[in-house]
């Protein structure tokens, strides 16, 4: 069994979890930070079979864009120590960080 962890837009996590449901895949949704832009975004954690991963790979492409964000640093020019972005500065956001991992037990007690 495989855990697919995929963080995702706050703007595609309803498309996404409806995806899920629809193709009978459990998961939990978690609401998370994004540590760069420190902004909301969602964590979804999925429990699947190893052959069914890339199914789910291929749901979360298909509901998660990417988008481009401005990000404004907070600190003044010269003093942008924790960004390294000294003015507004385009990024771009997802569609999905998706991480997969190996699960040693699964227990539901
Ligand atoms: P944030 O950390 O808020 O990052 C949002 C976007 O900012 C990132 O998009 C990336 O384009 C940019 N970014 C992040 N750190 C940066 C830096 N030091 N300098 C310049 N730009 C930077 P994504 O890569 O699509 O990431 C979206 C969200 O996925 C992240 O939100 C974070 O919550 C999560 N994430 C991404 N990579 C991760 C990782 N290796 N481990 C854990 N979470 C990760």
């Amino acid at each position: 069994m495989k855990l697919v962890m995929a963080i995702v837009h706050d703007k595609d996590a309803h498309n996404l979890a409806d995806a899920l449901v629809a193709n009978k895949v459990q998961a939990t949704k978690l609401a998370s930070t994004g540590g760069f832009l420190r902004e909301g975004n969602t964590t979804f954690l999925i429990g699947v079979d190893e052959e069914r991963v890339s199914e789910i790979i291929e749901i979360i492409r298909n509901n998660c864009k990417s988008r481009t964000q401005t990000v404004t640093p907070v600190y003044p020019v010269g003093n942008s120590v924790e960004t390294g972005i000294t003015y507004p500065t385009e990024i771009l956001v997802g569609g999905a960080t998706v991480f997969v991992v190996d699960v040693e037990q699964f227990l539901k007690l």
